[in-house]
């Protein structure tokens, strides 16, 4: 059971949308998670049978890659396969983010992320721009570190006190050939933000109006991280009036208490 946040943690929640746990995850934890997308990746039937959405790197379609990983940007709605149901659905997880959202919840949305050598970074987003809701928020991500974030190889930078304010204008990254999905702030001024530099196994916990980006990755590695987003049970989703949801809600906390893992 959970005792709730720290008070630093509330504090650094309530004043800049954001805490971070170092040594949230296991390094075991983080190479099962590795290890998984990797078979999914490299055997399509598995991909299908599991429902998930794999998303090609942009800026590699039709160039020659080593693995199959390697020409891979992200995979979507992960969160009902067992290495990633244990960890979204585990109580350490949804009894810290049911303290900032309510005792009852579901997450919604999972995504790894590969960020292999050369992937480009997300522009400055808010999530909730994704998120059509009622009601609109709290609704939270977590991000875990599955390698090391840095500087050079595209961690991501966040702007402290920006989940204050409204959803902003997003308009479509003007890179050529940019991600799929990838939307961006272009009218707010980013130079107070800063950069969240993790170990494998640390994890963000952030304000899905908090502004945040990541780089390009400019090393010659992997770095890797896996997201999930949680909101109170009973929202209604709109996503599929706006655009195709990849969306699947999935209850983890009823009646105040963790619901047992559900794997697929
Ligand atoms: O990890 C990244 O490169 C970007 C992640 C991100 O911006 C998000 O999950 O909203």
């Amino acid at each position: 059971m959970n005792d709730g946040l720290t008070a630093t943690q509330r504090a650094s929640w309530t004043e800049r949308g954001f805490f971070r746990i170092d040594d949230f995850a296991a390094a075991e934890t983080c190479a099962a998670m590795l290890a998984r997308v990797t078979e999914v990746v490299r055997d399509p039937a598995l991909a299908v049978a599991l429902g998930v959405k794999v998303v090609p790197e942009s800026n590699k379609v039709g160039v020659e890659v080593e693995n199959p990983e390697d020409g891979v940007s992200k995979i979507f709605k992960l969160h009902r396969d067992a290495v990633f149901a244990c960890f979204a659905q585990s109580a350490a997880v949804v009894d810290l983010v049911s303290e900032l959202i309510a005792p009852d919840i579901d997450v919604f949305l999972s995504q790894f992320i590969f960020k292999t050598a050369g992937a480009w970074g997300q522009p400055w987003h808010q999530d909730s721009f994704y998120f059509p809701f009622e009601p609109a928020r709290p609704v939270v991500g977590i991000w875990l570190a599955v390698t090391e974030a840095t500087l050079v190889n595209g961690c991501l930078h966040v702007l402290p006190g920006s989940q204050t304010e409204p959803v902003h204008t997003h308009v479509p990254d003007r890179r050529p050939g940019a991600n799929y999905g990838y939307f961006e702030i272009v009218d707010h001024d980013m130079a107070a933000s800063e950069p969240v530099l993790m170990n494998a196994g640390d994890l963000l916990v952030f304000d899905s109006h908090l502004m945040h980006r990541s780089t390009d990755n400019e090393s010659a590695g992997i770095r890797a991280a896996m997201v999930y987003h949680y909101a109170a049970a009973g929202t209604v989703d709109h996503t599929d009036e706006y655009f195709p949801s990849i969306n699947d809600w999935v209850p983890v906390r009823r009646d105040g208490r963790p619901t047992a893992p559900r794997a697929a």
